[in-house]
């Protein structure tokens, strides 16, 4: 069963999103993955979202471009944790999207994610996953050190 919905407003959006499956599929995370637009099928966004609560989901991460209202309706209508990934756009570089999604309002939170950043938002709902999973939490773990390493590595060898 899904514990994540991935869902984005676009098939252009498909590269950054692809980003936060990456993420997923690396942890393992179940997750299902729909293109659906607020504004051109908003009755059919109304059910997804209305039914992903039954459907066993426990975070949606949301992205969208431009006037990008698909996030924060995810927040409207479903009870969990939305993530939501502002997309690069390209006549106003993204931020009509960033303030389309973090400017909710009180009591209807999206955690919003920087434009484009697909795999932090993956990387964001693992780690409020992993807080009810302690096999997840593990592997997050080894995540978090493996990253912290790779980082020494670096230095080491601008040391030497
Ligand atoms: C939004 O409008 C989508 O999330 C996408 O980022 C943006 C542009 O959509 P397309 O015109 O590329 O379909 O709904």
């Amino acid at each position: 069963m899904a514990k994540v919905s991935i869902v984005m407003g676009s098939d252009s959006d498909m590269p950054v999103m692809a980003k936060a499956v990456e993420v997923l599929e690396r942890f393992g995370v179940d997750y299902e993955m729909r293109i659906i637009s607020a504004h051109r099928e908003p009755d059919v966004f109304f059910e997804y979202a209305k039914g992903a609560k039954d459907r066993g989901v426990q975070v949606i991460i949301a992205g969208a471009g431009k006037a990008a209202h698909l996030p924060g309706m995810c927040a409207a209508l479903f009870e969990g944790p939305v993530v939501g990934i502002p997309m690069k756009t390209s006549d106003l570089g993204g931020v009509d999207s960033l303030y389309s999604i973090v400017q909710m309002p009180t009591g209807v939170p999206v955690a919003t994610v920087a434009i484009n950043g697909g795999a932090n938002a993956g990387i964001l709902a693992v780690k409020m996953l992993a807080m009810a999973d302690s096999a997840l939490a593990s592997k997050l773990h080894d995540f978090i050190v493996e990253q912290k390493e790779s980082v020494e590595k670096k230095d080491g060898q601008l040391q030497a």
